[in-house]
């Protein structure tokens, strides 16, 4: 069996299981791929060093052997805040109106690639496959090439690839795109955002691409297809039984009394429509008077990426939206939204998930969106939830027994409450089931060997 080299921004792996921080879903995700694959998870400690001077820290936790470095602060601004998370993030979900486009920006992700490649290339032996993850690492693969890896190297792409018209607003794009040419696969999340890609590659770089997904281009082959993530079903379904799962659900239930709680799980950021989910929980409000204080709205989402400027803008927004809210709302004994800035505990925060008898996950856009599958994972098969999903997150394009909604329209997401909460018991089981079977087979593993079964081609 081949060694699997997974490399990706942040190293999580000993935490993934018990942390109650916010867990970034690629970090739950390969916690459970890794456990079983004798491999090694390099990336970025996330801590800062004044010097970095090719310091590798390696530890070994689980049959993970994890290998990372620390990142000087101009790294961190210029690669992480910067071009990851002020450039790519934004552009590629969509934001064009959000992305900053700064040469400093473009040169230290170039800069600190180059750094993962040197400190990375010694730990690749030959029959080695190489996994690298997500939007700040997309020319790795070449810089490996660079250096004389030959190994077969495999790409994955946790967010969106967006429309050509929009991506073509990124300084370089083609330069950024041929650095994929040197992968031999290219995985998307769904067949919307590889749609995209394939777009890009015949029409801005006169590339071909066969119908099973081979790409031809600039005199390089490589295999892009869809690779939808699922979540760790066994561990999360473990996880609902424990007695912290119970403790949650029964404090939610306590607290809530008879009314029907609704739940949002987010990190914070402006591409979950938590503001737009706010209004059209608000719109429902307005409309069903007489429904008011039979709903609660639970919304957790623990802040991310601090140091950008925008994310600490939506988090005053949000605080702002939910206080009028509740300003104009409230009654003596009912507050319509809790709003909640921590993370929780995976295990509890099953618990939660079985407590609410709808999620409302309404992201303008998402790669995938693990948050609703685990809900669905979560559910009382006698007295399931009912999900209600934005047409815009990849798992949509599984889910399809959601309730699917536009999350731009408060309309929408008014009247799918309103449907949620008069839902006949008969069809929440009917639609639960379907998606429960979904959830369940095409799991994480599942995903994991799929990916790496076409990365040993
Ligand atoms: P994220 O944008 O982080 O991931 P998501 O898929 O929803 O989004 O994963 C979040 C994970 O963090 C889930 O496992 C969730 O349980 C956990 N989490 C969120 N809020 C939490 C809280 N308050 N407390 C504890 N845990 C919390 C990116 C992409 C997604 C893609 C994943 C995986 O943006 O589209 O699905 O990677 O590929």
């Amino acid at each position: 069996m081949s060694r699997l080299i997974v490399i990706s921004n942040r190293v999580s792996a000993p935490k993934a299981k018990s942390a109650a921080g916010a867990q970034g879903g690629l970090a739950v995700a390969l916690s459970a791929a890794l456990r079983e694959n004798r491999g090694i998870w390099f990336g970025w400690s996330g801590n800062e060093t004044e010097q970095y001077e090719g310091k590798l820290d390696m530890q070994r936790h689980d049959g993970v052997t994890t290998v990372t470095i620390d990142l000087e602060r101009q790294d961190i601004d210029e690669y992480y805040n910067g071009y990851a998370n002020r450039t790519l993030w934004p552009l590629f979900h969509y934001r064009i109106d959000l992305a900053e486009y700064e040469r400093t920006f473009g040169s230290g992700y170039e800069r600190v690639n180059e750094l993962f490649a040197e400190a990375a290339a010694p730990l690749i032996e030959p029959d080695d496959l190489v996994w690298i993850h997500d939007y700040h690492m997309i020319p790795l693969g070449k810089m490996l090439r660079d250096r004389g890896i030959k190994n077969r190297i495999g790409f994955f792409l946790h967010i969106p690839w967006p429309p050509t018209r929009l991506f073509v607003s990124l300084p370089y794009h083609e330069r950024l795109v041929r650095t994929m040419l040197d992968y031999d696969v290219i995985g998307f999340q769904t067949q919307e955002w590889l749609e995209s890609f394939v777009h890009y590659i015949e029409k801005e770089l006169g590339g071909t691409v066969d119908a099973d997904g081979t790409v031809h281009c600039e005199g390089k082959t490589v295999l892009a297809r869809a690779f939808p993530i699922g979540v760790d079903f066994d561990e999360f379904t473990a996880a609902t039984k424990s007695p912290e799962a119970k403790a949650a659900h029964d404090q939610l239930k306590a607290s809530s009394l008879d009314k029907k709680v609704l739940i949002g799980v987010d990190r914070l950021d402006y591409s979950k429509g938590v503001e737009e989910r706010f209004h059209g929980y608000e719109r429902f409000l307005t409309r069903n008077p007489d429904q008011r204080e039979d709903v609660v709205l639970l919304q957790i989402a623990p802040p991310s990426r601090g140091e950008v400027h925008t994310y600490r803008e939506i988090r005053e927004r949000l605080e702002t939206l939910s206080g009028h809210i509740n300003g104009a709302f409230a009654e003596v004994d009912w507050v319509p939204i809790r709003y909640v800035n921590q993370g929780y505990p995976r295990a509890a925060l099953a618990g939660l998930y079985r407590a609410s008898a709808i999620a409302l996950i309404t992201p303008l856009r998402d790669g995938m969106n693990l948050v609703a599958k685990e809900y669905v994972a979560a559910q009382d098969p006698d007295d399931p939830g009912v999900l209600i999903l934005s047409r815009f997150a990849g798992a949509a394009l599984q889910l399809k027994d959601a309730l699917l909604i536009n999350p731009y329209s408060n309309d929408e997401i008014a009247e799918a409450i309103a449907q949620a909460l008069a839902m006949p018991l008969a069809e929440r089981k009917r639609r639960w089931q379907s998606m429960y079977e979904n959830v369940r087979d095409e799991d994480v593993i599942w995903w994991r060997h799929d990916f790496v079964d076409a990365l040993k081609g």
